[in-house]
C-alpha cells in the first residue's frame, strides 16, 4: 500500500465536509451498518466468536462505537516500524479489549479490510503490552494508511530474536473485526 501518514491534508478536508454531514450520515449508518456512510460517521470495532459479552444478542458480536472505544484506558508505544519512522501509536491493550468483552478463547484472529488476515495467540497479549492503534503522533489513523485500527506490539522494548521471522505479519493494520476463537 501506499503511505501517506505524513501528509493527511486531503483526509482532513474530508473529515470537515463528512462533519457537516454528520446528521444525515449518522441515520444512513444506522440503516447500513456496513456502507462507506458508516465509516464517515464513525469507526467501529466489532469483536465476535468466544466472547460472553454482546451489543448485539442474536449476532453474538461486541461493537465498539468510536466513543466508547476513545474512553479505553489508552497506552503508548513510541516506536519506529519498517514503514514508519519514530513516532507514537496510542490505543488500548489488546488484553483490556478482550477482558472487555469477555473473551474466552486462546487464539486472536486479526481481520483487515483488505481481506488480510492474521491469528495470534492470546498469550502474547499477557507476554507483551500489544495495543490495538488508533492514533500515530495524535492522529488518528486513516483507512488508506494503515487505519482504522493497527495491532502494535512495544517493538521498542522486544529483542531482535523476538522481533524477527514471522513476528511483523502480527502487525496487521486496517483492522475492523477481531474473532476470538
Ligand atoms: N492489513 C494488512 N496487514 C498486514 C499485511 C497485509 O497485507 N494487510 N501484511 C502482513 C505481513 S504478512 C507482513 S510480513 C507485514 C509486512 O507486510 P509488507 O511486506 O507487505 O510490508 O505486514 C503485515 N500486516
Ligand atoms: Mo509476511
Amino acid at each position: 500500500m501506499t503511505s501517506n501518514i505524513s501528509s493527511s491534508h486531503r483526509a482532513r478536508a474530508k473529515l470537515a465536509i463528512c462533519r457537516s454531514l454528520a446528521p444525515t450520515l449518522l441515520l444512513a449508518a444506522s440503516l447500513l451498518p456496513h456502507t462507506p456512510e458508516a465509516q464517515a460517521a464513525g469507526v467501529t470495532l466489532t469483536i465476535s466468536g468466544n466472547i460472553g459479552k454482546f451489543t448485539n444478542q442474536p449476532a453474538r458480536s461486541y461493537v465498539f462505537s468510536e466513543t466508547e472505544f476513545n474512553a479505553l484506558p489508552m497506552r503508548e508505544i513510541n516506536t519506529a516500524t519498517d514503514w514508519t519512522p519514530k513516532g507514537t501509536f496510542r490505543g488500548p491493550l489488546v488484553r483490556e479489549l478482550l477482558a472487555r468483552v469477555g473473551a474466552q478463547g486462546r487464539q486472536i484472529k486479526f481481520y483487515g479490510e483488505d481481506n488480510y488476515n492474521v491469528t495470534i495467540p492470546a498469550s502474547d497479549f499477557s507476554k507483551y503490552d500489544v495495543i490495538l492503534a488508533r492514533t500515530w503522533n495524535n492522529k488518528p489513523l486513516q483507512l488508506n494508511d494503515f487505519g482504522p485500527f493497527w495491532v502494535m506490539y512495544p517493538i521498542q522494548n522486544m529483542s531482535t530474536s523476538e522481533t524477527s521471522g514471522i513476528f511483523i505479519a502480527k502487525l496487521a493494520w486496517q483492522v475492523t473485526r477481531i474473532e476470538v476463537k
